[in-house]
């Protein structure tokens, strides 16, 4: 099948990380039965998922943000259709936060009664191409690169985990009436986040004291979230996952723009030129550079 080698699996057209999947889950995962409460976290890979995660988790749960109880973001907010620490979805108490790469044709119909609510982060493309090629370089079940050159032709034939960028973006907007789906970027999340906070608690009826926005705002920042073991996937990359460099971070860098410490001149005009056929009338706007707002 195209794409599928050792490290991908492709399922409808669709590459999943091959040593995480459960077949048989995919098979169903349209008949994955949905409550009208579950809460739904989509993103294309590395465009902010943890960071959601995080913040989600500490709007949804006191316990979480009062520190109270010890309980990992991931089995807060576990990926569904890479379900690593075998939690029983339909035992979970309402209401259930998941998280999840699928594209829109693979989502679970139940969505489509647009009753559960669901948010889509996106972030520019230039950003996650740089962040996940640091993050295939790091861990042990993605086919590492040795530059960036190689590794932008991989990511812009779609030869990734989560298939073409394009793609996903562009499939999840078009179908958004379908579902009950906010947009919000990973650069509006980091230009205010609190503000972005204020905006996530609205959108899913989460009433917050001002001392509770502080307190998700504070424990959702960068060098927070770095020290918080519930929060950072270290344990998961060293213990679960495997890396291949034992200094390498989930939480790698956490900016706007870093894409410009890594692409040539000649490279970023060749992505321009990528983006802009592939995203001719696309309405939603792309930070580049937090400076040049
Ligand atoms: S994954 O593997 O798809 O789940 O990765 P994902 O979580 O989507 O993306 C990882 C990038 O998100 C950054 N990140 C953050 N940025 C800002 N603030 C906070 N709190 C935060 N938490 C995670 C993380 O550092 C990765 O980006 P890069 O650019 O590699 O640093």
């Amino acid at each position: 099948m195209e794409n599928t080698n050792e490290y991908l699996f492709n399922y409808r057209g669709y590459n999943f990380e091959r040593a995480l999947i459960d077949i048989e889950f995919l098979k169903n995962i349209e008949d994955f039965e949905i409550r009208d409460d579950d809460v739904f976290i989509i993103t294309y890979p590395k465009s902010g998922t943890i960071w959601t995660q995080q913040i989600l988790s500490l709007i949804f749960y006191e316990e979480h943000r009062n520190g109270t109880e010890n309980i990992k973001t991931i089995d807060r907010v576990p990926f569904l259709e890479y379900n690593i620490h075998h939690l029983e979805y339909a035992q979970r108490p309402s209401p259930r936060l998941f998280s999840s790469h699928i594209p829109y044709y693979l989502a679970p119909r139940g969505l489509k009664s647009k009753k559960a609510k669901m948010l889509y982060i996106y972030r520019n493309p230039k950003d996650v191409l740089v962040s996940f090629f640091h993050f295939s370089n790091l861990v042990s079940l993605l086919e590492a690169s040795d530059t960036i050159e190689h590794y932008m032709e991989t990511f812009l034939d779609g030869k990734v985990v989560g298939s073409r960028w394009f793609d996903h973006i562009k499939g999840w907007y078009e179908h958004r009436h379908d579902f009950n789906i906010l947009f919000l970027s990973y650069e509006e999340m980091k230009k205010d986040l609190r503000n972005s906070v204020l905006k996530l608690s609205k959108f899913f009826d989460k009433e917050l004291s001002e001392e509770d926005v502080d307190a998700v705002v504070i424990q959702a920042s960068f060098e927070k979230m770095k020290s918080d073991a519930r929060a950072n996937y270290d344990v998961i990359l060293s213990d679960e996952i495997g890396t291949r460099n034992s200094d390498g971070r989930f939480l790698r860098k956490g900016t706007v723009g870093d894409w410009k410490n890594h692409f040539t001149v000649e490279q970023s005009e060749r992505f321009d030129r990528i983006f802009h056929k592939n995203m001719k009338d696309f309405p939603l706007k792309f930070i580049w550079d937090l400076n040049e707002e």
